[in-house]
């Protein structure tokens, strides 16, 4: 008898004489898959594949029943097996980070391009060509570990670097400045910005009451705001990332000198945003979107590299800068302290296991290695306490730094001892010192170890804000200022979208009131965007706005972007009867220009070209969207062309590639879609960004303008400015 039949006449439950079948009758065998008579499968050992086991290490013969009395008896509490397997399970999650939950990281080399062996000591700045392995994780923060990647938000940049002489781990963003001056408001800016606590959302947003009423009343966030309300908190790529050390630290030579420093990573692919209408849509098509782009091009081969830059200066710059060094909300413009290049990062390994490293990974400010060291900025100082305080919860207890990833790369040897998970097993007597009984014991390191600079501190304790921190508006207008057009406009967009969502009148207003400190006519432009229609009630800030301060180009994404398609992605619709010599010939260019190409067609398995041979797609219509590209073409037969004009997803997939002002390249055939779509008008291209390719000629024309970004000149007619 076998399994099913068992079970086809039931006896009762409590009949001691049911034929009790083996628990694993197998009726089929193929290649270590065999299929029980109850039809559960089993994948059985063959060859030299290990064996199933317990924790334990004992042999699992069966792991799809568990012991029970009588076949369809109750499950016995003996079983060992069930019993581990359900209780490690019911134990897989950790407590997500309290901020930047939300992260996804590789491994990689951080490779010393220039010597800064003059102004410090660090053994990772000595040797010109030396690398030095490194762990380096991206983020948002407000949103849960499950949120979708495209928030506007500031991003993490983490970079934990495993040098010779212990581990340093530089725990910047992607914005150079934050959005509080001191520690102890942290809490406060994150409670505000996270799912308001009575209802529970909204989810990784900060358009919402709660953040704004905070912001409202905080005027030291108003740099920072204009950072987040720009293209910098959508980013296109975690590869097209800028990334910030944002405090002032210390570089610390031999002799025990210091030179403040501040620390830079700038994106070999350039920096590159999305639209915020497109942010919106990737969250849906692929809230994954930045994680799978980073796994994606590292597995491909395509590292993602960064060039570590520093600004280096001495108290003297200190002294007669306009604004605090060790004010975390105010940058040093590259006008007056340009970058100085150290070295190159390049991610060129994925995580084996997302848990073990990407989520354990711990970082934490306090990590400095000899040659660096901290200032007094507040923020700072507060954060030292926070990283290892949260991890002792996050982690389970104070042995995290044992976990592999991480672990120091260097020898680490010391008497702290036991605890929640100790994974080593430190041998002999001694675990103290001084000592006498061993030789062997670890002792201080007076040559090489690390000695905190002697910083001279003088004053009385006082819970007070230094008045130096006062000036809350001038570099915020100075960002503004810095802005193209387009920019500036994504700037007063994105205030009036999140203002839009907040219910209070009073924070809106109260908002306003503060952003006619930055520029008035930016304030006027929101007030127009809401609808606002008294007088806006100015609110009078701590110390005027300068209005001096030159714009800066750097602080701009679109001011320094050099034309590229490296790393970029080019999407190709195709229909039936599509020629795909031409679409071979167009992924052949597209793909010798560095970018990436992918064929979008109504079927998955793609469609019968001219010709009848098949034509493979790699994303199928509705589930790959135009907002998935950076640009696009439409590469359609007529009789595909009139179909596809027939189909909302097609139609949409057009109207979306040029309300996202991208270009878009079309054959002939595709005339009938782009006209529904708008990007044809009367047979005529709408614009000088949609371009009409040769039947049968080169996609050149195409590269060269797609390879420039987008279609400036296009938005004012596709999103009315406020
Ligand atoms: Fe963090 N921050 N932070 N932060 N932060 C954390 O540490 C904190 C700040 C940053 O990929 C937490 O392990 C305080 C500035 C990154 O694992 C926590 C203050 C900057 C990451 C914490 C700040 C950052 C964190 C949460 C104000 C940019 C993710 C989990 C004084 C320079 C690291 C954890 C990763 C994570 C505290 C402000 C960057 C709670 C108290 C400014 C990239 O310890």
């Amino acid at each position: 008898m076998v399994a099913g039949q068992a079970s086809a006449a039931p006896p009762s439950a409590d009949s001691p004489s049911v034929p009790i079948a083996p628990a694993h009758r197998i009726v089929d065998a193929d290649g270590g898959v065999q299929v029980s008579a109850a039809g559960e499968v089993h994948q059985v050992r063959t060859g030299s594949t290990p064996a199933l086991t317990t924790q334990q290490g004992v042999p699992i013969a069966d792991d799809q029943n568990s012991l029970k009395a009588g076949a369809r008896g109750p499950v016995l509490l003996e079983d060992f097996i069930l019993r581990e397997k359900i209780n490690r399970f019911d134990h897989e999650r950790i407590p997500e980070r309290v901020v930047h939950a939300r992260g996804t990281a590789a491994h990689g080399y951080f490779e010393l391009t220039h010597s800064l062996a003059g102004i410090s000591k660090a053994d990772i700045f000595q040797r010109v060509g030396e690398r030095v392995p490194l762990f380096t994780r991206f983020s948002t923060v407000a949103g849960n570990k499950g949120s979708a990647d495209l928030a506007r938000d500031v991003r993490g940049f983490a970079v934990k670097f495993y040098t010779k002489e212990g581990n340093w781990d530089l725990v910047g963003n992607n914005i150079p400045v934050f959005f509080i001056q001191d520690a102890i408001k942290f809490p406060d800016i994150i409670h505000a910005v996270k799912e308001e606590p009575d209802r529970g959302f909204p989810q990784a947003a900060s358009a919402h009451d709660t953040f704004w009423d905070f912001i409202s009343l905080t005027p030291e966030s108003m740099h920072m705001i204009m950072w987040i309300m720009s293209d910098r908190a959508i980013p296109r790529s975690y590869r097209m990332m800028e990334g910030f050390g944002v405090h002032s630290f210390r570089l610390i030579d031999g002799g025990g000198k210091s030179t403040y420093v501040k620390f830079h990573w700038r994106p070999k692919l350039g920096t590159q945003s999305v639209i915020w209408d497109e942010a919106v849509k990737i969250n849906g098509a692929d809230p994954d979107y930045h994680r799978r782009d980073l796994w994606n091009a590292i597995e491909k081969g395509d590292f993602p590299e960064w060039e570590l830059s520093v600004q280096t200066f001495d108290e003297a710059f200190a002294k007669r800068f306009e604004f605090d060094v060790l004010d975390a909300t105010k940058l040093i413009p590259e006008e007056l302290i340009p970058l100085r290049p150290v070295g190159r990062m390049v991610l060129d390994r994925n995580p084996d296991n997302h848990f073990a490293e990407v989520e354990q990974v711990a970082f934490c400010t306090g990590n400095i290695v000899p040659g660096i060291d901290f200032t007094n900025d507040p923020l700072l100082q507060g954060r030292n306490f926070s990283y290892l305080d949260t991890q002792i919860t996050r982690l389970g207890g104070p042995n995290f730094a044992q976990i592999p990833v991480n672990q120091p790369r260097c020898p680490m040897a010391n008497f702290q001892r036991d605890g929640h998970m100790q994974m080593q097993v430190p041998k002999g007597r001694v675990a103290y010192e001084p000592q006498s009984l061993s030789a062997t014991a670890p002792r201080e390191d007076p040559a090489r170890g690390f000695r905190s600079f002697a910083a001279r501190e003088k004053g009385d304790t006082l819970r007070v804000r230094s008045e130096s921190f006062a000036d809350h508006f001038s570099q915020a207008r100075q960002f503004y200022m810095s802005q193209t057009p387009p920019e500036q406009n994504h700037i007063v967009a994105a205030l009036t979208f999140e203002l839009s969502k907040v219910e209070a009148k009073p924070v809106r207003d109260r908002m306003l009131g503060q952003l006619v400190n930055i520029d008035p006519t930016l304030a006027r432009r929101v007030a127009n965007g809401l609808g606002h229609r008294e007088a806006i009630a100015r609110i009078a800030p701590a110390a005027p706005t300068r209005t001096n301060l030159r714009p800066s180009p750097p602080l701009s994404i679109l001011a320094k972007a050099q034309p590229t398609l490296k790393g970029r992605m080019i999407g190709c619709l195709i229909a039936d009867g599509t020629d795909p010599a031409l679409v071979s010939a167009l992924g052949a260019a597209v793909k010798s220009a560095g970018a990436d190409f992918k064929v979008v067609a109504p079927k998955v398995e793609g469609v019968t070209g001219a010709g009848g041979a098949v034509i493979r797609a790699d994303m199928q219509l509705a589930g790959g969207p135009s907002v998935l590209f950076d640009a696009v073409v439409v590469m359609l037969a007529p009789e595909g062309g009139t179909d596809l004009a027939r189909e909302a997803a097609a139609v949409a997939w057009v109207h979306d590639a040029f309300a996202h002002v991208k270009v878009i390249g079309f054959s002939a055939g595709a005339v009938p879609l782009m006209e529904k779509a708008g990007a044809v008008m009367a047979g005529r291209p709408a614009d000088g960004g949609v371009i009409a390719l040769a039947d049968g000629g080169s996609a050149s024309g195409f590269l060269d303008l797609a390879s420039r970004g987008r279609v400036w000149a296009r938005e004012p007619t596709v999103r009315k400015p406020y």
